[in-house]
C-alpha cells in the first residue's frame, strides 16, 4: 500500500484493536474512542487518504516483525512495533512512570531511569519516521500527546515541507515542577518542532510558553514564539466529546429502560452517586469514596437511601504504583461495605471491568450526582458525558477545581478535593439542592457542552494550522 497521505494522526495507540477469534484467526475490531470520531470526518473532508499510525497494543518478538499497513473503514492503519522491553520502558516506565505522575502534579513521585528515556527516544524516532514514510508533500501531520514529545521536531528534521500539530491531553506542569526533569530541554526541544502546539487549558499554555523562554532563552511574545526562523503558536483547545452520540444513547428506550432496572436493583434508594474512572491514582477514587465514608460515620447520610456506585475501569495494571491503587480502593470498598451494606444492598457498588457504552450511559442517567475529583486531570470528559445525557435536565455534578472541565463547567459544585470537609459539604450540598436549582446548573452546563462540541475542537484545531500556514507563506 504505497498510496501517501495528505491528513495523518500520530498517536500512541490505534484506534482498532487486534483480536483473535476461538480459531485463532487474527481480525481488528474497531476502538470506539472520540480522538477517531472527531477527526475521521475531517479525514473525510479533504477528499485525500487519512492514515492513522500507532502501536497495535500487543509487544512483537522483534520490531522487525511488522504488520503491513491496511484499510480499516476508509483510513489506512500504519502499526507501528514495540519489543516487550520498550513496552516497559518506553510505555509503562518513562511514558507511565516518569512523565504521567510529573505532569500531574506529581501526585505520586515520578522516577527518572536513563534506560527508560532512551527507549522513548528510539520509540519516539520510530514514530517519527513511520510519519516521514506516509505523509504526502506539505500533508498535515496531527501528532497527539505524552508519549510523542519527541515526535515533532524529529520529524521536521525528515520533513520540513509538512504542517505539524500537536496536541497535549494531559495537563503541562508548572515551570518548577517540570524542570526536575533530566531530558527538560530535550521535550521543549522536540515539541517546538510542530507548528502549532495545543493544550487543555490557557494555564497549560502559558507554562509551556515560559519554558521556553526560561530554558531555551527564547522570547515569547502572546501565544507564539519564534525558533530557527519559524513561528511556533501554543494555545488552548480544551478537548470535548461526541454530544449527538452520547444523547442519541441517552435518549434510547432501551437504555432507559435499563437506568430504571439499574436504580430498582439497587434498592430504589433516594440518591445514587455515580464515579466513573479508569482506576489511576490521578483521578481521586479513594477520597471520594473515604468522604462518603465519613458522610455514613456521621450519619449525614442514611445507607438505606443513599448508594454509591464506582465503576474503576482496568488500567496499566503491570505498573506497580496502579497495584497498590487497586489494593487501597478495594479495601476501601470492603471496610464501607462491612460497615454499612445490607446483603443484597451494599453501600458501594463497585465494578472493576469495563463496561459497553450504552451500561456506561445507563448508569450516567441512574445516577442522581456525578463525582469527579481528579488531584489534577487534563480535561476530563466523563463529567462531560454526565452533562450531555441529563436530557431532561435533572442531576448534579460535583467536579474537581483541578479538571480541566472546571474552566468550562462553572455551574458545577465545584470542589477542592484535597479539602475534605470541603467534599463533605459539596456532597451534601448537591444531595439537597432543589429541583429547580439542579435544573438551572445542569441546563446553563448543557448549553456549554452542547456548543463545543468534539467535532468544533477538531475543527478548529485543523484551521488555525491552515491559516498558520496561509499567513506564513504571505510573509
Ligand atoms: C485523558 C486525560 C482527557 C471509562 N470507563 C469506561 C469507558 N470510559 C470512557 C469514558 C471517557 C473515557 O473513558 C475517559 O476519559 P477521561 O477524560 O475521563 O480520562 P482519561 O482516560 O484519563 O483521558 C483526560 C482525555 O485524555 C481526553 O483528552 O480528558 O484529562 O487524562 O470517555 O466514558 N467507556 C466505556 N466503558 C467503560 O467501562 N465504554
Amino acid at each position: 500500500m504505497a498510496a501517501k497521505s495528505d491528513f495523518v494522526v500520530v498517536a500512541n495507540r490505534l484506534p482498532v484493536d487486534r483480536v483473535r477469534d476461538e480459531d485463532g484467526q487474527e481480525s481488528w475490531r474497531r476502538s470506539p474512542g472520540g480522538l477517531v470520531t472527531a477527526v475521521e470526518p475531517l479525514m473525510r473532508q479533504r477528499e485525500g487518504n487519512g492514515a492513522w499510525i500507532g502501536w497495535a497494543g500487543d509487544a512483537s518478538d522483534s520490531i522487525e516483525e511488522n504488520v503491513e499497513p491496511f484499510r480499516n473503514d476508509g483510513l489506512i492503519l500504519y502499526p507501528v512495533p514495540l519489543t516487550a522491553d520498550e513496552v516497559e520502558k518506553y510505555y509503562e516506565g518513562f511514558s507511565n512512570t516518569s512523565l504521567w505522575p510529573l505532569y500531574h502534579d506529581g501526585v505520586v513521585p515520578a522516577e527518572y531511569h536513563r534506560a527508560w528515556w532512551n527507549a522513548y527516544v528510539a520509540v519516539n524516532r520510530r514514530f517519527a519516521d513511520a510519519a516521514a514514510e506516509v505523509a504526502d508533500d506539505g500533508a498535515f501531520v496531527w501528532v497527539h500527546d505524552y508519549q510523542l514529545q519527541l515526535v515533532p521536531a524529529l520529524l521536521r528534521e525528515k520533513r520540513p515541507d509538512l504542517r505539524i500539530g500537536f496536541f497535549l491531553h494531559i495537563p503541562f506542569p508548572p515551570t518548577e515542577l517540570f524542570s526536575q526533569l533530566p531530558w527538560r530541554r530535550q521535550i521543549i526541544e522536540g515539541l517546538l518542532g510542530a507548528d502549532l502546539v495545543g493544550f487543555q487549558t490557557p494555564g497549560a499554555a502559558a507554562n509551556f510558553l515560559r519554558l521556553t523562554r526560561d530554558r531555551l532563552g527564547l522570547k515569547p511574545s502572546g501565544s507564539t514564539v519564534q525558533v530557527d526562523g519559524r513561528s511556533v503558536r501554543a494555545r488552548a483547545f480544551p478537548i470535548s466529546i461526541d454530544v449527538a452520540s452520547f444523547a442519541d444513547l441517552a435518549a434510547d428506550p432501551a437504555v432507559q429502560a435499563r437506568a430504571a432496572q439499574l436504580r430498582t436493583d439497587l434498592g430504589d434508594p433516594a440518591t445514587v452517586l455515580l464515579g466513573v474512572d479508569r482506576l489511576d491514582y490521578t483521578k481521586g477514587i479513594g477520597i471520594r469514596l473515604e468522604v462518603f465514608e465519613e458522610l455514613l460515620e456521621e450519619s449525614k447520610v442514611d445507607p438505606a437511601e443513599t448508594v454509591m456506585v464506582q465503576v474503576a475501569t482496568p488500567s496499566r495494571e503491570r505498573v506497580e504504583q496502579y497495584r497498590l491503587l487497586r489494593e487501597n480502593v478495594e479495601r476501601t470498598v470492603g471496610r464501607i461495605n462491612g460497615a454499612y451494606g445490607a446483603v443484597g444492598n451494599p453501600a458501594v457498588t463497585y465494578i472493576h471491568r469495563s463496561m459497553p457504552r450504552e451500561e456506561l450511559v445507563a448508569l450516567y442517567l441512574a445516577a442522581d450526582i456525578m463525582v469527579v475529583t481528579p488531584f489534577r486531570d487534563g480535561m476530563n470528559l466523563v463529567a462531560k458525558e454526565y452533562v450531555a445525557c441529563r436530557l431532561d435536565g435533572t442531576g448534579a455534578l460535583v467536579l474537581s477545581e483541578f479538571a480541566g472541565a472546571a474552566r468550562e463547567l462553572k455551574q458545577a459544585y465545584l470542589v477542592n478535593p484535597y479539602d475534605i470537609e470541603g467534599l463533605k459539604s459539596a456532597y451534601l450540598e448537591a444531595i439537597n439542592a432543589d429541583v429547580g436549582e439542579r435544573r438551572k446548573r445542569m441546563r446553563a452546563m448543557q448549553r456549554q457542552v452542547k456548543g463545543h462540541d468534539v467535532a468544533a475542537w477538531a475543527k478548529s484545531f485543523v484551521e488555525e494550522i491552515d491559516q498558520l500556514r496561509q499567513s506564513s507563506e504571505m510573509l
